[in-house]
């Protein structure tokens, strides 16, 4: 069942990353049936440099290629592929889709949602419920986005969808004071999950990203561990930008995980790794597409078999 679940997601990223002339597999498997000359290498460099996985990640595998041929001059294609693929793999890790857990069963796990405008925090906020509550935990929704007025509503709306309870404040009000009623009402009710949305913000806006850090300490006021986790959440389809967010964001409140969404619509799924690699924060779920079922866990090796084809 989780396996099949697991599929559905990866065939679509699978199909939007494999789409004519930007499938990366496509382009490396053309350059490892050359003569594999320095020329190639610097071929092989670039095609992974412009797929934003990196620059010193395209370095480090293009390195693995030239190794590899030293060792084995009769390598082929598909063995360099495998070689890649291993990496890439290694690289991503085991598996880190859970979360840290509230060390107290009888306190809720806090987790905190940031990034900027339109990135699809809200939706993922939703999905996420939708997943913990098909997992039979309880959720509460904190509406920290007290910018917009609309963004309560959109939160309201999901909160019914998807059967949890929501705390609100009042437009224009202090969004920690309300993180800090939700972690109250969650905590009294006994839910096990608080997830707390946010407002929107540019990485480049101090004052909104010390909002950031005051919502983050109000939570650490009612429980030492909370958040227990910060996920930033990042469109695909910024690329390299995107890398450029989580760092600035990771240096305000230090990030323990990355939602990567619109995935069904972008062919930049290179951005994984160079998160990995250059923020050492791991992907922990994906979105790819609008619907409340339309989050998957992170997996690396059907993310990676997505990325490079086989
Ligand atoms: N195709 C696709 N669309 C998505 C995905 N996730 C979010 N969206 C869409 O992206 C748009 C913005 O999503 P929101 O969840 O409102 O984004 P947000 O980060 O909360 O936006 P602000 O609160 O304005 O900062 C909406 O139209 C969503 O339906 C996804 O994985 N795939
Ligand atoms: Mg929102």
């Amino acid at each position: 069942m989780v396996l099949n679940f697991l599929k559905a997601g990866y065939e679509k990223v699978k199909e939007v990353l494999s789409r004519g002339q930007a499938f990366l597999g496509l382009k490396l498997r053309e350059l490892f049936g050359k003569p594999i000359s320095e020329e190639t290498l610097d071929e092989i460099e670039k095609v992974l440099y412009e797929a934003d996985i990196g620059p010193s990640l395209a370095g480090s595998l293009t390195e693995l290629v030239r190794k590899e041929h030293i060792r084995n001059p009769q390598a082929t294609p598909d063995d360099y592929l495998n070689l890649i693929k291993k990496a890439v793999t290694a690289l991503l890790g085991a598996s880190s889709s859970s979360f840290k857990e509230s060390a107290d069963p009888t306190l809720p796990t806090v987790i905190l949602v940031v990034g900027i405008n339109g990135s699809g925090k809200t939706t993922t906020i939703a999905k996420l419920s939708h997943y913990l509550k098909s997992q039979g935990k309880t959720v509460m929704l904190g509406a920290c986005d007290t910018f917009r007025a609309a963004a309560q509503e959109q939160l309201d709306i999901w909160a019914e969808r998807t059967g949890v309870s929501i705390v609100k404040g009042k437009p224009g009000s202090d969004p920690a004071a309300v993180a800090f009623d939700a972690y109250q009402a969650a905590k009294s009710r006994g839910c096990q999950y608080l997830i707390i949305d946010t407002a929107g913000r540019l990485q480049n806006k101090t004052h909104l990203m010390q909002e950031l850090e005051k919502i983050k300490r109000i939570l650490g006021k009612n429980a030492a561990e909370a958040p227990h986790e910060t996920l930033l959440v990042i469109d695909a389809n910024l690329g390299q930008n995107g890398i450029d967010q989580a760092r600035v964001f990771h240096q305000f409140t230090p990030l323990t995980g990355i939602v990567l969404t619109k995935l069904d619509g972008s062919a930049k799924g290179g951005i994984v790794l160079a998160a990995r690699q250059e923020i050492g924060v791991p992907v922990k779920f994906i979105g790819v597409g609008e619907g409340m079922d339309d989050l998957k866990p992170f997996d690396p090796e059907s993310f990676a078999e997505a990325l490079l084809g086989q």
